[in-house]
């Protein structure tokens, strides 16, 4: 049986994502060339509707590679999650010429960024040096109604900047027609993942990944688009993939990491559901239509069950869930090193698992290739008891 990471038959609409990138970097060049702002963001905190009814595009700009570590080092610990250091890296690679860049980080007129984890809160102060960078405070006990207030007042705040940043008015017509397309996106989302709770899946998790890292990448319409040709493939596919089901669930995988994904499937399992910001947090819950604009947004966006909230119960509860409708055989928790927030969280995930009788694999790691035999050898040892 061949095993998922093996898949010599991948659904021939992934060829899009996979060619996507250099189409979109022409595309927001072109669209900078014609008077039009781009905002690089790093996390789903910052919503997409307000960026866009003000008639700005964003692409984000979290780094999945290892090759501009080197360079964030010179500015950051070396003991900061992977994540933020290859970020960061890119970012100053591209204003200095220093070193390895991010081609898209020319495209962006400034940067959105949110005090979500520590690190990155104290990278952005950094990066102001560099470009200029607008930050959204987030209340951290995201079940008070005090935090659904103060969010709002700060995205409120966010939606003066992006008129003044682009000279636009941002009316709530065009926040509601900005809701509508987000919802009609994230449901197809939800439709692509809907697949993947067949007894034998049509897709594998390392194809979806090629999608869910372009999520923020590419525009909405982009997205859209290729995702509804994958479904329609999908409808009619008869490649199917068995083994154990597995969840991955932690931190994002941004574009340029596939290592623990990779060796999971390398090892003959199938990855059904991520619980993360590349996974189900993206589109998990919908925008209430009915509601005035901001209100909907502060409301839906303030769920994400990112580690940064305390408590953050609802990621635990949704992990049971998730676990349940995908039929999964064991989770696999993936934390970046240095990421204390996912890496605590780990040990009442483990709990409740344990009490619903469902395995889990812990996994702390970067970028690096220097623990890929250890790893490989653990993922053996996990996926043979299931
Ligand atoms: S909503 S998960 S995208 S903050 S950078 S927290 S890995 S130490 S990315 Fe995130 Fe928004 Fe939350 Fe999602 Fe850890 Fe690294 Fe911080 Fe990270």
């Amino acid at each position: 049986m061949p095993t998922p990471a093996d898949s010599v038959n991948p659904p021939k609409s992934l060829d899009f994502f996979r060619q996507a990138y250099r189409m979109r970097v022409d595309d927001l060049l072109a669209q900078r060339k014609a008077g039009k702002k781009v905002v690089g963001t790093f996390c789903l905190f910052v919503p997409d509707e307000i960026i866009f009814a003000a008639g700005a595009d964003r692409v984000v700009l979290c780094g999945g590679r290892e090759d501009t570590i080197p360079l964030g080092e010179q500015y950051l610990p070396r003991n900061i999650c992977p994540l933020i250091k290859s970020s960061f890296g890119s970012i100053v690679g591209g204003c200095t010429g220093k070193g390895e860049a991010c081609p898209h980080f020319g495209a962006v007129d400034a940067v959105v960024g949110e005090s979500t984890c520590d690190g990155k809160k104290k990278m952005f102060e950094l990066m102001r040096q560099f470009i200029p960078t607008y930050m959204i405070d987030l209340p951290q006990k995201p079940d008070t109604p005090a935090a659904l207030r103060y969010y709002l007042s700060e995205l409120e705040a966010f939606r003066e900047y992006m008129e003044q940043l682009t000279c636009n008015r941002i009316t709530d017509d065009r926040l509601q027609e900005e809701i509508r397309a987000g919802n009609e996106l994230r449901k197809l989302m939800q439709r692509l993942f809907a697949y993947r709770k067949a007894a034998r899946p049509p897709i594998t998790g390392l194809e979806v990944l090629q999608v869910t890292q372009r999520q923020l990448f590419l525009s909405p319409q982009q997205l859209k688009a290729g995702v509804a040709r994958l479904c329609d493939e999908l409808e009619g596919r008869t490649v199917d993939h068995s083994g154990p089901r597995i969840m991955i669930s932690g931190c994002p995988m941004s574009a340029g990491n596939v290592k623990v994904p990779r060796l999971i499937e390398e090892r003959g399992a199938v990855i059904v559901v991520e619980e993360s910001c590349t996974g189900t947090r993206a589109f998990d819950s919908l925008v209430d239509e009915s509601k005035p604009p901001m209100e909907a947004l502060a409301e839906r966006y303030l769920q994400i069950p990112c580690s940064c909230m305390t408590p953050n119960d609802r990621r635990v509860e949704r992990i049971l869930s998730l676990a349940k409708e995908y039929g999964v055989d064991g989770v696999v928790h993936y934390s970046l090193q240095s990421c204390h927030g996912y890496n605590v969280e780990k040990f009442k995930v483990q709990q409740a698992l344990r009490e619903a009788g469902i395995p889990m694999l812990a996994i702390e790691t970067d970028y690096s290739a220097s623990d890929v035999e250890q790893l490989r050898v653990r993922i053996d040892a996990f996926l043979e008891m299931l």
